[in-house]
């Protein structure tokens, strides 16, 4: 009986290759999955958020007997603040990412980072003009070193003036409203450390207060990704539409795989270069050649812009070590289960870890600088083919199953993809369908997967059910993942599963393109990794601009079915404030104070125009974002409608 049922429950996922290897498996190799099965029941208190534990009295939590902490604190107060630290663990974590963005930018300039360079010029004057820098006539060094020192006066200045990468990115009325409610981060890592400060016992207990602390401290989140993206165009390249594939059938037991996972693009990137040139040391060894394939958001990375094989999103991360062919799993920083070792154990594996803050008890550790940094990724393939050396056959058994993908939407990709209907104002062929009706909205698809629901069950199912309502989809992080691996992410999909609107308007599209783009477009657009959501959320200003309204009246939405990371808490937070109905299918720990939630649901709406709804069901889900849309393409196209009628310059703003 108790077999049975553990049969049931730890094969959580919808993957069919994930579920091959599952079952394949059965428990002998402990997962997530199994974990997942032996951690249950959680407990109630955390879930709901009434637990606190900031000083050492705690850990107090709010029962009928107990309604306050020792110090006073009321459960929204709890409730309140550990929203908000979590929060603030997603700012801290993207903000470690631009931080080393920025930091391996200014070694570069200094001449101690040899093996980086401006990749993509055009991006830098872009950034530059975007954040109100003059551009003329100016040598690319010095723009770069200009575009640096506002980046490092967004992370860290004591002063209120805005900050550069939010005047030059949202609408202006977003730039008001954040003044008028007194939001506007002072920097990034004054905001996280504010946050800190707020939180400790005996300071802020005000729950209004603090969610309105956490908000400010998401725009530095927002601010911090969008840097971390700029730099990384800039060094790496913008992304252009490309052609891969996705799944365990990218592992190719003939060559030395290895899979790159975490998150930043500064080692990725070099890992990507030193295997296209040590080929030679791997057929010595009797491999065909070395692949490269990509985990979590690092994948997302390498995949856009080197079209790099993506191997799988979060959840299944430990499970292609037990295809026994997987040499080498380098790591960085975020979302790197540290289960990964002990499935490494019973392989050949070799776990990598690269950065000084990041380690894990056991592994390989190749401490990745950036004075070195095409050296450090050499010795890493070179552990790799070692590995190889000893892999043991009998043990090699990889689920066959891949998918076509068609990734690399920046946004400029994307006004490329327009400009070829409408070469003057690209963004208008997006906006006029949604006026005429072919479109009902825009969904960023974003977020991570969560043992909670099924894996990539609520992604897919909500991805299937936009497109049958004519929504145009663009996607990051892990759930672009799940779009890939599970034959979402391309053409085919189209006909699959888009309803008349959606297909006619990529029939356009594909038409105006034809000469232009080597593949037909896919039905869910691949931003990138989730501090690409910033460039996704671009798109959501210029449609803003194009209509002349704010972005609480655009009809594009945000959904993370599979939300588990603090980071898509802050992502999630800046929707919000930034105007967009954000759904997140699994509830976040904050159903124990009603005012907080009430604040996340309904104050939020009333005063930043976005707001949050937490639906689980995954039907559900596709119905209440389509609710969200509607509403705001109803308002709109009324309001278009009169405009037109009566031969007004501007859309009426008063709705
Ligand atoms: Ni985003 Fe990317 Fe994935 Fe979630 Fe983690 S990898 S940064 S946090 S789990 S989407
Ligand atoms: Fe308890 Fe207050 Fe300390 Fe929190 S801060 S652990 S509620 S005494």
């Amino acid at each position: 009986m108790s077999k049975e049922k553990k049969k049931v429950d730890n094969k959580r996922t919808v993957d069919p290759a994930a579920l091959e290897v599952l079952e394949r498996n059965d428990g002998q190799i402990e997962t997530a999955y199994d974990r997942y099965v032996q951690m249950q029941p959680q407990c109630n208190f955390g879930r709901t958020g009434i637990c606190c534990r900031i000083c050492l009295q705690g850990p107090c939590r709010i029962t009928r007997k107990a309604s306050k902490g020792i110090c006073g604190a009321h459960g929204y107060t709890i409730v309140a603040r550990n929203l908000i630290r979590a929060i603030n663990g997603g700012c801290g974590a993207h903000a470690d990412h631009g931080r080393h963005l920025i930091y391996t930018v200014s070694e570069m300039l200094a001449g101690n980072a040899p093996d980086y360079s401006v990749e993509d010029p055009e991006k830098l004057r872009r950034v530059a003009q975007m954040i109100g820098l003059s551009v003329e006539g100016k040598e690319e060094r010095d723009l770069l070193q200009e575009v640096l020192d506002a980046a490092v006066s967004d992370f860290t200045k004591l002063t209120d003036e805005p900050l550069r990468w939010l005047e030059g990115t949202i609408t202006e009325g977003r730039m008001k409203k954040f003044a008028d409610c007194n939001i506007h981060p002072r920097s990034v890592q004054t905001a996280i450390s504010e946050t800190m400060g707020q939180t400790h016992m005996g300071v802020d207990s005000d729950p209004v207060n603090l969610v309105f602390q956490g908000l400010k401290t998401s725009l530095a989140d927002f601010a911090a990704e969008h840097i971390a993206t700029d730099l990384s165009d800039i060094l790496f390249g913008t992304p252009k539409p490309v052609t891969s594939e996705a799944n365990f059938g990218v592992i190719d037991p003939e060559m030395v795989n290895v899979a790159l996972h975490g998150h930043n693009p500064l080692l990725s990137e070099m890992i990507v270069r030193a295997a296209r040139e040590m080929t030679a040391e791997a057929e010595a060894v009797g491999a065909k050649g070395i692949k490269c394939m990509g985990i979590c958001c690092t994948g997302n990375e390498v995949l856009m812009r080197q079209g790099v094989p993506m191997l799988t999103n979060f959840l299944s991360q430990e499970l292609p070590i037990m295809t026994g062919a997987i040499d080498a799993m380098v790591v960085d920083v975020q979302c790197i289960m540290p289960g990964i070792r002990a499935v490494a154990e019973c392989f050949h594996t070799r776990i990598i870890t690269t950065m000084s803050h990041s380690k894990i008890a056991g592994a390989h550790h190749v401490e990745f600088t950036e004075d070195r940094a095409a050296e450090k990724a050499r010795e890493i393939i070179h552990l790799a083919i070692e590995a190889y050396k000893e892999r043991l056959p009998d043990r090699i058994d990889v689920p066959k199953l891949k998918n076509k993908v068609t990734a690399g939407f920046s946004v400029e990709a994307m006004l490329d993809v327009f400009a070829a209907v409408n070469p003057d104002n690209p963004i208008k062929v997006l906006t006029d369908a949604i006026d005429s009706g072919q479109l009902n909205g825009v969904v960023l698809l974003c977020g991570c997967n969560n043992l909670r629901v099924l894996h990539d069950h609520s992604c897919v199912t909500v991805i299937k059910g936009l497109a049958a309502n004519n929504v145009l989809m663009v996607a990051t992080g892990c759930m672009a993942g799940t779009a890939a691996k599970l034959n979402l992410m391309n053409a085919e999909a189209v006909e699959e599963h888009a309803g008349e609107g959606l297909k006619e308007f990529y029939r356009m599209l594909n038409e105006a393109n034809a000469d232009r783009l080597t593949d037909k477009l896919p039905l869910v657009f691949h931003m990138g990794s989730c501090v690409d959501n910033s460039r996704a959320y671009d798109l959501n200003t210029l449609m803003a601009n194009q209509w002349g309204i704010d972005t609480p009246k655009v009809p594009y939405a945000a959904s993370a079915p599979e939300a588990m990371s603090e980071k898509a808490v802050a992502i999630g937070s800046w929707c919000v404030t930034l105007g967009m109905p954000t759904h997140v299918g699994v509830t976040p720990e904050i159903t124990g104070s009603a005012l907080v939630d009430g604040v996340a649901r309904q104050i939020a709406h009333d005063v930043y125009g976005g707001y949050f709804i937490w639906e689980e069901d995954p039907d559900k889900s596709v119905e209440v974002i389509m609710d969200a849309l509607n509403e705001r393409t109803w308002k709109l196209r009324v309001h278009r409608q009169a405009q037109e009628k009566y031969e007004t310059e501007k859309i009426s703003a008063g709705w």
